[in-house]
């Protein structure tokens, strides 16, 4: 083994170590996710997130929704109307399944890791 292969690998640890680093900055910042009320369901119905992550439900139906978590595990959001938002941080592990009061069949799921 050359003394310019032991440099050249050497610096392809260091690299690749460098690079390591900004992906798991990015995973403990968790970044915002929205969730869209449309057509009197939650889109995604179902979303996982890491820990700390900031969800926040936007009505886009012309009718009113009110996000409630099946296991109060979360406060409740007022009456949403059209483009009004609500915001719920999660964070703790966990799989946080919610509803809407007035149509009880519009489910969904948070799912924290
Ligand atoms: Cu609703």
């Amino acid at each position: 083994m050359s003394a310019a292969f032991r440099a050249c690998a050497a610096a392809l640890m260091v690299c690749a170590t460098w690079l390591a680093s900004p992906a798991m900055a990015a995973n403990a910042s968790a970044k915002p996710v929205t969730v869209d009320i449309r057509n009197f369901a939650f889109s995604p119905k179902t979303l996982t997130v890491p820990a700390g992550t900031r969800v926040t439900w936007t009505n886009r139906d012309d009718d009113p929704h009110v996000v409630v978590s099946a296991g109060q595990q979360f406060a409740s959001s007022h009456a949403l109307d059209t483009s009004d938002s609500y915001a719920v941080t999660f964070d703790h592990a966990g799989t946080y399944a919610y509803y809407c009061a007035i149509h009880p069949m519009m489910v969904g799921t948070i799912i924290v890791q």
